[in-house]
Order: structure tokens, then C-alpha cells, then sequence
């Protein structure tokens, strides 16, 4: 059997990256084929290294290596963040134009390359993670490496017509192609970049997966991430848990909670969420003082300008929904900038009455899985999903809004709000279902098996 190699901008090679779901996931497939994990350390360094750091742990090899600053700035910060993730998302007037970051981005993609290609024995296969390695393909392509190459897009892939905005287009469609298996996290997605390669690339769409372009024949399909399901649904009733939910409860003083989690970023919709929070006490007054909404949003990427504005703009929101409406012992909404333990956000998801999933654009949003498996099933809280997260198309039984439409998503927070118990439960057993059967693993077994490689 065949090793995995596994690229990602950030690997887990520190145990305590090992927690996350994916990082999980790619790690047992890893150790189940004696594999290797190649990207960068976290660490700046002055000069480019000589050499990686490699080490190995449990049977897998890491390969890490520093960036320089400008590789940094460049590559990440810049192209990667400030280019790709806007427009993935559909956010092009955030997009921040300039060539000499496409160089960066390039030169560290054929940088990892030149440390994975030398490792590649016959019988490998390669799987790529996410935005930051668009053209991995290609510079593998180039060394000579003529096995599977696997590729999966943790984020949107945007409309062809948003996608051509981005000047490098051409060059990373091009690239892209070179990947034996691309996977997706929805269909639409899927349909987005098959729809560009069709209209731009000649390529034609043989069904089944199947695509041929560019003399090549390559697969693209929809393989939906998941979570581990039951060991999320154990977490929630973990010590941990009631622990967390008995100290919100004090908070809450008998009243209903509506919750938000959410990384802080533009695409997650917050100020919107916001301004949807404070229509719910505007136009449905019975709900003042009997209901509190608590969001929780660590700031991410606070080098980017873009998401200090965005934690400006919040507090402001907040400030100004809670001037308006909040009494002597009430705070209508409060707003958390910092980051919880897995059990005890699944102890606060167990909870909460409602939990507004309302993301502009996200690839798949993981918080709508962990909360409906956090759930108790003789009082189930209610997830209103917004229908551009990819979780959306597994997710259909759910309350599922528009979030820019910001009235209609208090209506629907209002329904949610008073919905019956037994309508809470039928809707929420399928939602159950589809996460569990759907979970991690599945994803994971669901790619693999494409890409050809048998790993437990
Ligand atoms: P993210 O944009 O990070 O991931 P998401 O899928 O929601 O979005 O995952 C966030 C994770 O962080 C969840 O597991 C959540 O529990 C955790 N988290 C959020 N807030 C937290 C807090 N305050 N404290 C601790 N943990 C917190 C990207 C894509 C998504 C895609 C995933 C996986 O943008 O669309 O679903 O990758 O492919």
C-alpha cells in the first residue's frame, strides 16, 4: 500500500493541532499508511531555510519550514487573504490587487513543491488542502510526478463570472487542472469551476465526475466535510459542557438564548446577524428581555485591515442594539471576542433555543453540524442556516434564510423562538441523521476512495 502525502499551509505537527476535525481526519489516514505531512512551520525566518525541519511522530513524517517575512506577507497575508479568500467569497470590492503578491504566492507554492517532489516514492498519492495551494499541481506536475494528485477546497469556488475578476485566472485554472481529483464542498461549487473550465478552457463535461480538458482526464466532484459526529454529541453532555451551561445559565436568568460562533471574519455575515438580532426586539416586542443573544467571534487575521474594521463595526452594532433596547437587568446582546474549548461551546450549543448560522458566503460552516449534534433530544434548539453555506444542501430540514434579507431572518429567528416541541424534534432527528451518516470519516473515505487510496 501506497503512502499519503498531505499539504497544507499549516500542519498538525504540534499534538494539540490534532484536536480539529480535519486535523483529525488527515492524521488517521496518515498513520494508517505511514505517510507524511509537508507546510509551513508557523515560524518567520530571515533567510529562506536550507533545509525543512523533518521529524517524525507516531510513524508520519513532517515536513515543516519557516517562511521569510516577505514570503509571509506575500504569499499569505496578501495574495492568499487578501485576494483569494474575498473573491472565493464573493466579496470583490475587498479584494486587494497586486502582482507582486501573485509572484510570492507562486514562488512559495513551487517552494513546498521542491520539498515534497525529491520525497515521492511510486505508489504515493498527494493530498492538497485549500486556497493556498491553488498551483500545486502544476509545479508537481513539472518535477515529474506522474501519480494521483488530490485537491480539496475547503472554501466556496465562486461563479466563472467572479471567478475571472481574479487577473490570474487563466494560470490557476490552468494549474488546477493539473490535479487528478478536485474536490468541492457542495455541488454548486463543483458546478462553478466545471461551468468556467467548460466555458473558458474547452473542456468538456463527461458526467460522472468525469471532465477532459487540456488533454487530460480529470475528476471534480462535491465531497461535503463533516464532523465526528459522536464524539461531538459525547462532548456536549461532558462535565465540561454542564459546566460551561450552568455558568451561562446564572447569566441568563431563565431566558432564552440565541447563539452565534463564528470565527471573526467578513464572510461570516455578523454585522447583518446583528442587525437582524435588534429587528427581532423591534418588531416583535414580547420578546424584550425574554430572550438574550450571545455571540461569540475570535478575532482571526487581525493583520488584515479588512477584519479590524469588521470588530469596530461590531462593537459599534452592539453598542448601539443594546442602547436601544437593552433594561437594568437586561443585555440584549453580548458579544465574546475570544475562543472556548470544543466541550465548552458544545455545552453552550446544548443550551441555546436557537443559533443563527447566517454566513454571506462559507464553504461549508461546521458550527451548523456541531450544534445539531450538541442537541438534547427531549428539547432540541432550532439552527437557522443561512443559504450560502454549503452546509445548506445537506441541510435542507433545517429553518434555512437569506441573510442579507435581515427582517425575514428575525421572522424566521421569531418562528424558531416559538416553534413546538414536536416539530423541533422531526425536524431536528434528520438533521441528526445526515450529520451522523454523513460525518468526518465518510468525507474522508468518500475522497480517498476516488483518489485511490485505501487508508483506514
Ligand atoms: P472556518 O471558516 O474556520 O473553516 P467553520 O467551518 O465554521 O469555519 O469552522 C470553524 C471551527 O472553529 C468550528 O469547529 C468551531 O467550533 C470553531 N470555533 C469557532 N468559534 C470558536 C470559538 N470562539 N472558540 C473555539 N472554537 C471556535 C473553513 C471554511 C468552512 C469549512 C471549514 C472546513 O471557511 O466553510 O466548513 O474550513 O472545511
Amino acid at each position: 500500500m501506497g503512502r499519503l502525502i498531505a499539504i497544507s499551509n499549516r500542519t498538525a505537527a504540534d499534538a494539540s493541532a490534532r484536536a480539529g476535525g480535519l486535523a483529525v481526519a488527515v492524521w488517521e489516514s496518515l498513520k494508517s499508511t505511514g505517510g507524511m505531512w509537508v507546510g509551513w512551520s508557523g515560524n518567520i525566518s530571515d533567510e529562506v531555510p536550507a533545509e525543512p525541519e523533518v521529524f517524525t511522530d507516531e510513524g508520519v513524517e513532517f515536513v515543516v519550514t519557516d517562511l521569510t517575512e516577505q514570503e509571509h506577507d506575500g504569499y499569505y497575508l496578501q495574495y492568499a487573504n487578501r485576494v483569494i479568500w474575498p473573491i472565493f467569497h464573493y466579496r470583490v470590492d475587498l479584494a486587494h490587487f497586486a502582482n507582486p503578491d501573485f509572484s510570492a504566492y507562486a514562488a512559495v507554492n513551487a517552494r513546498i513543491s521542491s520539498l515534497v517532489a525529491p520525497r515521492l516514492k511510486d505508489g504515493d498519492s498527494v493530498w492538497v488542502h485549500d486556497y493556498h495551494f491553488l498551483l500545486m499541481g502544476d509545479y508537481l506536475r513539472q518535477s515529474g510526478w506522474k501519480g494521483p494528485i488530490g485537491f480539496f477546497l475547503h472554501i466556496p469556488f465562486p461563479s466563472p463570472e467572479v471567478f475571472r475578476t481574479l487577473p490570474e485566472h487563466d494560470t490557476i485554472a490552468r494549474a488546477m487542472s493539473q490535479f487528478s481529483v478536485l474536490g468541492f464542498q457542495s455541488k454548486t461549487d463543483r458546478s462553478n469551476f466545471v461551468r468556467y473550465l467548460v466555458e473558458n478552457c474547452d473542456a468538456t463535461d463527461e458526467g460522472d465526475g468525469w471532465i477532459s480538458v487540456f488533454g487530460r482526464r480529470i475528476r471534480a466532484n462535491a465531497y461535503p466535510i463533516g464532523i465526528e459526529a459522536d464524539s461531538f454529541a459525547k462532548a456536549a453532555m461532558s462535565e465540561v459542557a454542564n459546566t460551561a451551561a450552568s455558568r451561562i445559565g446564572r447569566f441568563l436568568g431563565g431566558r432564552n438564548l440565541v447563539l452565534g460562533v463564528d470565527r471573526m471574519d467578513y464572510s461570516k455575515g455578523l454585522p447583518q446577524r446583528f442587525e437582524a438580532v435588534g429587528k427581532l426586539f423591534d418588531h416583535f416586542p414580547q420578546t424584550r428581555g425574554k430572550v438574550s443573544f450571545t455571540q461569540i467571534a475570535p478575532p482571526s487575521r487581525s493583520k488584515v485591515e479588512e477584519y479590524r474594521d469588521l470588530r469596530t463595526q461590531l462593537d459599534g452594532l452592539a453598542g448601539r442594539i443594546n442602547g436601544d433596547y437593552g433594561d437594568l437587568d437586561w443585555i440584549p446582546i453580548r458579544y465574546l471576542a475570544r475562543s472556548y474549548d470544543r466541550r465548552e461551546l458544545a455545552g453552550l450549543y446544548r443550551i441555546a433555543r436557537a443559533c443563527l448560522v447566517t454566513p454571506l458566503r462559507d464553504g461549508m460552516n461546521l458550527v451548523a453540524k456541531e450544534f445539531v449534534m450538541a442537541q438534547d433530544p427531549d428539547d432540541p434548539g432550532v439552527l437557522i442556516l443561512s443559504e450560502f453555506a454549503g452546509a445548506a444542501e445537506q441541510l435542507s430540514d433545517t429553518l434555512i434564510v437569506n441573510p442579507h434579507d435581515t427582517y425575514r431572518v428575525a421572522e424566521v429567528l421569531y418562528k424558531a423562538l416559538t416553534m413546538p416541541l414536536e416539530e423541533r424534534q422531526e425536524r431536528w432527528e434528520k438533521l441528526r441523521q445526515t450529520v451522523v451518516d454523513q460525518d468526518i470519516s465518510w468525507w474522508r473515505e468518500k475522497f480517498l476512495r476516488d483518489l485511490g487510496v485505501e487508508a483506514g
